[in-house]
């Protein structure tokens, strides 16, 4: 994974990593972000409009490591502006609802998205969400 020293001037953190999650509309994804970010969850469903994104600096080997997270929209008519978030994301989470198989089928279309629109070194890593609904 590559990723950016920050300039003297900001001593708030010594790497910008940039990172996307995808998948279909209602997997969990800003459920996912919001738990990670901020240790929180939402019970209701307000559909990501377009896309949104979050922060979180983490202390790594004494390094400090500011993670934007961009949080996509799964609905289909965001799928033009979901891809543009590709470019230059170090690192894409495709998350799927182990309770909703067509989601986990969308997984591929996905990551033929990530593959057309993404910068070559992309870490990437595979949720499988709703635990507790198995
Ligand atoms: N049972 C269960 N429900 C979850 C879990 N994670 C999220 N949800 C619920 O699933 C619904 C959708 O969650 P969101 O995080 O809004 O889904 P999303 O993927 O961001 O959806 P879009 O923004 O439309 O793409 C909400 O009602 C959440 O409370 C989970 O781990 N278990
Ligand atoms: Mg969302």
């Amino acid at each position: 994974m590559t990723s950016k020293k920050t300039s003297q001037k900001d001593s708030t953190y010594d790497y910008l990593c940039k990172s996307i999650i995808v998948g279909d509309s209602g997997v969990g994804k800003t459920n996912i972000v919001l738990r990670f970010t901020e240790d929180n969850y939402k019970n209701c469903h307000t559909a990501t409009i377009g896309v949104d994104f979050k922060v979180k600096v983490m202390d790594v080997d004494n390094t400090k490591i500011k993670l934007q997270v961009w949080d996509t929209a799964g609905q289909c008519k965001f799928r033009n502006i979901t891809k543009t978030y590709f470019k230059g994301a170090m690192g894409a989470i495709f998350a799927y609802a182990i309770d909703d198989r067509n989601s986990f089928e969308s997984i591929s279309d996905w990551i033929r998205q990530a593959n057309e629109n993404s910068d070559a070194e992309q870490v990437r890593i595979l949720v499988a969400n709703k635990e507790d609904m198995g």
